[in-house]
């Protein structure tokens, strides 16, 4: 299938160069890595599809899942944020631990096998507030696999605490905490995050906040916010980054590139990227990525039918059912406005791609295959 490209008149001398690398399994240098924006969208699509084949087969994973966004009150400002609120401003949320609980105690009795908890970063609430919340969800259901806080919010409750983040990570651990989300990554060219996210955690704050989790048996997911401000150059330097701290920890379970959208927030006016730039991401990723062997399409944000194209650009992940309606994409204008899929639906998109489905929980283990 591969072997016809290295003939094809279409492709420079570097470009080749560059498809003989991938097929003998050859690591991409960032120069390389940044020649394949440049490539043939269906060329890229069929690199990316070949790597993704030799990782995961014909297999597409989906979970089932909850979100839960405890607030969106944060005291940060991100440009591109279209979900934060001050205290008592309006259109402010706060849900108590009770409120929270409430939710769990619907999906008691469910096969759902995660809840991920991700939201605004509150001025009073530490480590503390946050562990007796997750102790009390796994209280309800001590087998759910709770998947919360992104690093930056970490980084600031265990700062509130008086905490080193080691020691935090710990803490958090033995109250439930199973594994991190991959947000607040966005992308780590400090000239780009202090123009879209000055004030919160620096990319080297987020990275240690990872490493660390990893070091501690705390697996994550990695992100980066794509088609705002930032250029190829600063993607390429983005997962760079995050393919050399998986060499070291391993600890990253899969790659989320997250499309900026741009409905009501100060970065409105730069607009979005198209479906075909969205594919030319997925596909990138999966090629410079060697060492993650997951790729997720967050299909609440791209929408059912661009994600159903992505397991054709090296994507092999599309998250869960997400039985909620989770506001920080809703708000910013995501395709999906009440993002639920119930898992019949997952599989049909699945399979309709000429896919495998397959259930699994959080770290990839398979719980159910369908045929
Ligand atoms: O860090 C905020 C992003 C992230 C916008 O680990 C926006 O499985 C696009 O952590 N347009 C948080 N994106 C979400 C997150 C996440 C989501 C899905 C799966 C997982 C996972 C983690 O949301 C933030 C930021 O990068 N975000 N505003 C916006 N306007
Ligand atoms: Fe706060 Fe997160 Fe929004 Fe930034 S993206 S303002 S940290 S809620």
């Amino acid at each position: 299938m591969i072997n016809f490209l290295k003939v094809s008149d279409h492709l420079t001398a570097k470009q080749k160069a560059i498809i003989d690398k991938i097929i003998s399994n050859e690591r991409l240098n960032t120069n390389e890595g940044l020649e394949l924006y440049n490539f043939d969208l269906g060329v890229l699509g069929i690199l990316a599809d070949y790597i993704n084949q030799k990782k995961n087969n014909n297999r597409v994973y989906f979970n089932k899942n909850i979100h839960i966004e405890p607030t969106n009150i944060c005291i940060y400002d991100c440009k591109f944020c279209s979900y934060h609120r001050k205290v008592n401003q309006e259109g402010s949320w706060e849900y108590s631990i009770d409120d929270i609980l409430k939710i769990i105690e619907l999906y008691k009795n469910s096969d759902i096998t995660e809840v991920h908890i991700v939201g605004g970063v509150h001025p009073h609430r530490d480590l503390y507030y946050y562990g007796e919340m997750i102790q009390k969800i796994k209280n309800i259901i001590p087998t759910i696999h709770i998947k919360a806080f992104t690093a930056v919010e970490l980084e600031f409750m265990i700062r509130k605490a008086h905490l080193e983040p080691e020691e935090g990570l710990k803490q958090l651990k033995d109250f439930g905490l199973d594994s991190i989300p991959g947000g607040g990554a966005e992308i780590f060219n400090p000239e780009i995050r202090k123009q879209v996210c000055h004030k919160k955690s620096t990319a080297e704050q987020w990275l240690k906040i990872h490493e660390i989790a990893h070091k501690l048996g705390i697996p994550s997911n990695a992100t980066m916010l794509y088609g705002h401000i930032e250029n190829y150059k600063h993607r390429i330097d983005h997962l760079n980054q995050l393919r050399q701290l998986q060499d070291k920890t391993n600890g990253f379970n899969t790659f989320i590139p997250l499309k900026y959208k741009k409905a009501n927030n100060p970065l409105t006016s730069i607009g979005e990227v198209n479906t075909l730039e969205d594919l030319k991401n997925f596909a990138v990723s999966r090629i410079f990525l060697d060492n993650f062997t997951h790729l997720k399409a967050y299909w609440p944000m791209l929408g059912k039918e661009t994600s159903q194209i992505t397991l054709s650009f090296g994507v092999d992940d599309i998250d869960g059912t997400i039985d909620d309606s989770t506001k920080i994409y809703s708000m910013a204008g995501a395709k999906e406005q009440k993002p639920t899929m119930t898992s019949l639906e997952i599989i049909e998109l699945i399979k309709q791609a000429g896919k495998k489905p397959i259930e699994r929980d959080t770290n990839y283990k398979i719980l159910r295959e369908y045929n």
